[in-house]
């Protein structure tokens, strides 16, 4: 891949934006094959999480200006990058970014379709397309209000201000703020998941999201039927038979 690093260990894969010379800005091609490695990984079945980070100081800052100038309404349309961003989103395993330095426009996108934020103190996150004469077109202005509510999602997107990350850690936005390398404490996290059933993981994560853009009552019918098919797997006998006889449970994944 020309844009991306796409390595897997101990079954936590990394993806790292990899375009540095222009702060990860991100163009077409480089959007392509997020969703190709992203196919990969899931074809390939080893990942059981997945960190999204930037090579170099930064996470990414935003879609590729340059491309976008000259474009009409129809090229934009190609351009979108939701298709790419849903499909993370919709990962049955957690997905981390890990946020050094910017992640402005659709890089925040790209983070906000990520399970968990995890920032530099040096971090500095923003939508600011308002000051390019457009707006956040992917997913900012779904994802980021349920996030942090409307007012703030408000004044990220009709100001275009920068925040920084002890900011965004009361926003609600980044989940943890380390002064280390946030990859590090992407990793750790990680690592807890490894420990859990992936089948239970999977279930919740679907829940959550399916209950996002529900009305109360069908997230509520949609977690009982999850929830009861959980009784068919073997991570659940094992969970509970693990706990009845005091002892750790290996979870299969079945
Ligand atoms: N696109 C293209 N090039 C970029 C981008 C970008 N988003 N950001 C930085 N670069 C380039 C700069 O042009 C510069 O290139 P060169 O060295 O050739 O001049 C290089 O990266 C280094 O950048 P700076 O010299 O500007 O670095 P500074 O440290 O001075 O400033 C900033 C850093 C503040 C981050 C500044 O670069 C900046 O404001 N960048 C643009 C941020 C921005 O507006 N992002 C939003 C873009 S629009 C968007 O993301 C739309 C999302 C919707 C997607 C939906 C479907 C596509």
């Amino acid at each position: 891949m020309k844009y991306l690093k796409y390595e897997i260990e101990n079954q936590i894969a990394t993806i790292t934006i990899n375009r540095p010379e222009v702060l990860n800005a991100l163009n077409k091609d480089l959007i392509d094959e997020l969703g190709l490695a992203v196919d990969d990984m899931m074809h390939e079945g080893k990942a059981r999480a997945l960190i999204i980070t930037g090579e170099g100081k930064h996470f990414a800052a935003g879609a590729d200006i340059v491309q976008m100038i000259e474009m009409n309404p129809a090229q934009a349309r190609g351009f979108i990058f939701s298709g790419v961003y849903n499909k993370i989103e919709a990962l049955p395993i957690p997905v981390f970014a890990a946020i050094k330095g910017f992640a402005l426009g659709g890089g925040l996108e790209l983070a906000l379709a990520c399970d968990f934020r995890i920032c530099s103190s040096k971090a500095k996150l923003g939508l600011p397309e308002i000051k390019l004469g457009i707006m956040p077109g992917a997913g900012g202005t779904q994802r980021l209000p349920k996030l942090i509510g409307l007012s703030r999602a408000r004044e990220m997107i009709y100001f275009g201000d920068i925040i920084d990350a002890e900011k965004a850690y009361q926003w609600g936005l980044c989940d943890r703020v380390t002064e280390g390398d946030p990859m590090e404490q992407a990793k750790e996290l990680a690592q807890k998941v490894l420990e859990k059933s992936p089948v239970a993981l999977d279930a919740a994560k679907k829940t959550i999201n399916y209950g996002l853009d529900k009305d109360l009552t069908s997230g509520i019918i949609f977690e009982a039927m999850v929830w009861s098919d959980l009784f068919s797997t073997a991570d659940q006998k094992e969970g509970m038979r693990a706990f009845h006889e005091k002892r750790t449970p290996e979870f299969k994944g079945e």
